[in-house]
């Protein structure tokens, strides 16, 4: 077989390269043209064209930068504690990050999904994975707020995720590290192929309200899933996800998991598992796993305990799971606008392979296997392939698409960006980034309708490009020109933590619905107020409850006495606002938590036990008036077994 016999690696030498990244390469700023300024240029006042969401990594948050001026326009806690808003600190965020095994106020956000009807986005949610304690996120894009994050059991490492279908039918979840599944066990880690299982899970979403619910997952080799891409249009029924480590191999050292020639695209008939599934014969496991919602009626999260699983096994079921054989290591795996091709990205390959779904289709007809791995066929290399493209570069990570045709590669270990034709799988461009380039976006790129006009280059290293800040420097992302036949770099700016992938979708989808506040009518928080006359402060058993009201510009009340140590005082602060852009803010001295920011007609609530006497100031955090320094007030705590009176 001549694809067989073929070199595609240059393993050794590029190994070394990749972790000798931020060479500087020759002309640096040949790419950027005389007019880039006035392209990126958003005169003051005026609105940017695109919102792109990105994910913040080991920060765990996402933000939201306009295109093409590349400014922050917020930053929305996900995964992490965040002090500006009280993400997981007030009473009412902290069960949004609840796990089966507690809280855990952090989590690493790698990949973005924005919601899509018919394969174009509609931007109702933003989904982000969290690789460590594996959990899905969505987010509302009417208030960019965080309102749902679905634990999900049996996998460790959710990286290939939270990748979707083309009418948000489902989100997908597929875990890195194959483990031992339900809740854990304790396995000698020789037994990985025994004892060790790949998982892939498929959220549902509620077309109306989005909600998440684990579906089904279905049971894999124990391989390492990276990433995923749905098929869409013609392709619309499958996913497909990117392996490694297909050597089942329990120690990547000495690079045991790249042994191989080859590892797998795994092409998933979704359709036909859902089918199963309809038909009865998912298996019923048990593995724990939290569901924690955000109610918008009352302002409140609730997080529920959940650990029934139905899961379906590939080996039994013989046509859900197909192998697409793809070299070295792939990475990312993406699927082009019309659903047709498939393009793996091998890190180690010196090719990228692109494959024709209509091909797929005739092999698994035609039986086109070289062999199977427990059951599931091993399609053929040649049968499934389109073609390669040739000399593309050196470590192909990720392919975003423009809708005239072509396809751009960001590759990693030779820090460029590479435009090639998907027919004809002619190399058309490339563009250095700056530098060591992992995801590249362009808006509506991973849709069936991507706007090609600006492509983004989310860069791991950083080095010299902005004035240097020490041994820690923020990543770097960079704004191209892609409406021509050449790039151009309009434009470098700063991200927040360490962006993965981003996605980006026309402003206008939903400038014009954005929540300004929240109508204090409807605000069903058990403990709000509606006007400052029921402000007030109760004492139940150790409880001390304090009903507070915000408006400009003080707290009522304002003085409280009668609160002992020991206590749990617990401040209710409705803002009584009703208007855009009026939060008030609330923190006390002494309390061992952060700020709450509280949006006008919200209650948020800030829980503290004082452990000493003394008279504790409160302040407003956020200049709300001409009066904003007078909004404050005292609290008063007196001696643990004392009995003071409760005044205010
Ligand atoms: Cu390539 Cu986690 Cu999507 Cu980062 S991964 S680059
Ligand atoms: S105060 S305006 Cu602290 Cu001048 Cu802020
Ligand atoms: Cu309210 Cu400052």
């Amino acid at each position: 077989m001549k694809m067989k016999t073929r070199i595609w690696l240059l393993a050794g030498a590029m190994v070394t390269m990749a972790f000798a990244p931020g060479c500087k390469p020759k002309g640096a700023q040949s790419a950027l043209s005389g007019d880039a300024a006035s392209k990126v240029y958003v005169a003051p006042g005026e609105h940017d064209e695109f919102y792109n969401i990105v994910s913040g990594g080991f920060n765990g948050q996402m933000s939201v930068v306009g295109l093409p001026s590349g400014r922050v326009l917020k930053i929305v806690p996900v995964f992490s504690v965040h002090p500006e808003n009280g993400w997981g600190f007030s009473e009412e965020s902290k069960p949004m990050l609840n796990t089966a095994h507690g809280f855990v106020p952090w989590d690493d956000l790698h990949h973005i999904a924005i919601s899509t009807t018919n394969a174009e986005h509609d931007a109702r949610w933003a989904f982000g994975n969290g690789n460590n304690t594996p959990r899905i996120a969505r987010v509302d894009l009417t208030t960019f707020k965080t309102v749902e994050i679905l634990e999900i059991p049996n996998s460790a490492g959710n990286h290939s995720s939270p990748f979707i279908t083309e009418n948000t039918e489902y989100v997908v979840a597929g875990t890195r590290f194959s483990v031992p599944t339900g809740d854990n066990r304790d396995v000698p880690i020789e037994t990985y192929k025994e004892n060790f299982k790949g998982t892939i899970s498929f959220i549902s979403v509620d077309k109306d309200h989005g909600t998440m619910d684990l579906a089904f997952q279905i049971e894999a080799p124990p391989f390492n899933f990276d990433l995923a891409r749905a098929g869409k249009k013609k392709s619309h029924g499958w996913f497909f996800f990117s392996t490694y480590n297909t050597e089942m191999a329990h120690t990547l050292l000495e690079v045991n998991a790249s042994q191989k020639d080859k590892d797998f695209i795994m092409a998933v008939n979704w359709k036909k598992a859902e089918q199963y599934i309809k038909e009865g014969k998912g298996k019923k496991t048990k593995a724990k796993y939290a569901h924690n919602v955000w109610d918008e009626n009352t302002h409140m999260a609730t997080s529920t305990i959940k650990e029934d699983i139905l899961t379906l096994d590939p080996k039994e079921l013989k046509d859900i799971i197909y192998f697409i054989p793809c070299p070295k290591s792939p990475h990312g795996t993406d699927t082009d606008p019309s659903g047709e091709y498939i393009i793996g990205s091998g890190k180690l390959a010196a090719i990228i392979p692109v494959f024709s779904f209509t091909k797929m289709l005739k092999a698994i007809e035609n039986q086109d296997f070289e062999g199977t791995i427990d059951g599931m066929p091993v399609l053929k290399y040649e049968s499934v392939l389109h073609g390669e493209v040739e000399k593309p570069g050196l470590g192909p990570l990720h392919t975003e698409f423009d809708g005239r045709g072509n396809a751009y590669t960001s590759m990693f270990v030779s820090s460029e960006v590479v435009k090639w034709n998907i027919e004809t799988l002619q190399v058309l461009d490339r563009v250095p980034t700056y530098y060591s380039v992992g995801h590249l976006m362009i808006p509506g790129g991973p849709t069936g309708k991507p706007h090609g006009k600006y492509m983004v280059a989310y860069n791991k290293i950083t080095k010299d490009r902005y004035l240097p800040t020490g041994p820690e420097l923020a990543h770097s992302a960079q704004l191209y020109d892609i409406s021509g036949d050449k790039m151009q770099l309009l434009l470098d700016f700063p991200t927040i933590g360490e962006p993965h992938y981003a996605e980006a979708f026309p402003a206008s989808l939903i400038k014009d619905k954005q929540v300004k506040f929240y109508p204090l009518e409807k605000n069903n928080h058990p403990r709000a107020l509606k006007g400052i006359n029921n402000a007030r402060v109760e004492r139940e058993g150790n409880k001390v409850h304090i009903y507070m009201t915000t408006i400009r510009s003080n707290f009522r009340p304002d003085n409280i006495e009668g609160v002992r140590v020991g206590d749990e005082v617990y401040f209710h602060v409705t803002n009584l606002e009703q208007d855009w852009d009026v939060p008030h803010g609330f923190a006390i001295k002494g309390a061992n938590t952060a700020e709450l920011l509280v949006m006008p007609g919200e209650t948020a609530t800030l829980k503290w036990v004082p452990d000493r006497v003394g008279i504790f100031p409160f302040y407003c955090t956020d200049f709300c008036s001409a009066l904003h320094q007078e909004m404050q007030g005292y609290l008063r705590v007196s001696p643990a077994g004392s009995n003071p009176v409760i005044k205010y």
